[in-house]
């Protein structure tokens, strides 16, 4: 059966808040979890992804998983290293013990932005490129992908893993007129994510069908998405503020844009 009650992690942060809007009306109960409580939403659970027994009775009952929670941009190692990789550890595990068939991780382009993006008539970055992260935190989403293959191979739990482009209510750079998702389309994919069969561990793009892609959706299209959106409205004004990206600047010629020199760092 089509999975219905749903564990959302990360549901206070910015992609939480888009995909607690939107996924209700695909059918989903979610249950919320994050480690700040989240305005409006008494029932959220508020626990770290460091805490197993929480953990454990938070995805007790649940079809599946979408794992939203972690530091989100570059920060020190240790700090990635508690919430990324053992907090990912933690949440598979309690996944594992209480049976649940499928998650759905937010991994992220940053696990391939060392991969220099295509020029002029380059073909479309495959889905199995070589692993290039270009952070610690990038480091951490390739850690989470090989571990989700691993509980798929050792225990029959299903992932989805979506390497995210940009997910931002509209692009804001002329980087994202490539990897933006639009929020819609987040949920689009999220949605064929859940209920596509036997995807063992996927990994996909996440972005919407934009003119200027980078990446080949071919493995998000398999599990049924259709991206309806496309950037290039937004193009014309954002070129006109910043120019189009130069190729010989390392922030501008990778998949992962400034990350690969100039990380933002989390400020937590
Ligand atoms: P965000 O930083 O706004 O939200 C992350 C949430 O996780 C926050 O509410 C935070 O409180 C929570 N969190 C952090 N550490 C935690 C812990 N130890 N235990 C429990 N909760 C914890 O990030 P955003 O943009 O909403 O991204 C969500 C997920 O999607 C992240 O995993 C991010 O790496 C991934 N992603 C997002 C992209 C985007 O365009 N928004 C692009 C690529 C990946
Ligand atoms: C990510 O992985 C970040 O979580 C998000 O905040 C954006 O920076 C995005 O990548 C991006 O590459 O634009």
């Amino acid at each position: 059966p089509a999975p219905r009650t749903v564990l959302l992690t990360g549901a206070a942060g910015g992609l939480g808040t888009l995909m607690r809007g939107l996924l209700p009306g695909y059918g989903y109960e979610l249950r919320l979890l994050d480690l700040r409580p989240i305005d409006g939403e008494p029932d959220a659970i508020v626990a770290d992804l460091a805490d197993r027994e929480a953990l454990r009775e938070a995805v007790r009952g649940v079809d599946a998983i979408i794992h939203l929670a972690g530091i989100s941009l570059e920060a020190p190692f240790e700090k990635i290293l508690r919430a990324n990789i053992e907090g990912t550890y933690n949440l598979y595990e309690a996944a594992r013990e209480e049976g649940v068939r499928r998650v759905v991780f937010a991994s992220s382009n940053h696990a391939v932005g060392f991969t220099p993006r295509p020029q002029g008539d380059d073909p479309l970055i495959p889905i199995d490129t070589p692993r290039r992260p270009d952070t610690f935190y990038g480091l951490s989403k390739s850690f989470g992908e090989d571990l989700a293959q691993l509980y798929w191979d050792k225990h029959g739990m299903e992932t989805v893993s979506v390497r995210i482009g940009s997910c931002f209510p509209e692009p804001t750079s002329v980087r994202m007129l490539s990897v933006w998702m639009s929020p819609a389309d987040g949920a689009r994919l999220f949605h064929a994510a859940l209920t596509a069969e036997g995807v063992g561990h996927t990994v996909v793009y996440g972005s919407s069908a934009n003119t200027r892609l980078w990446w080949d959706l071919s493995t998000a299209r398999a599990l049924g998405y259709e991206p309806r959106d496309d950037s290039e409205p937004y193009a014309a004004k954002l070129v006109a503020e910043q120019g189009e990206l130069d190729p010989d600047d390392p922030a501008h010629a990778n998949l992962g844009g400034h990350f690969v020199n100039d990380p933002p760092i989390w400020p937590y």
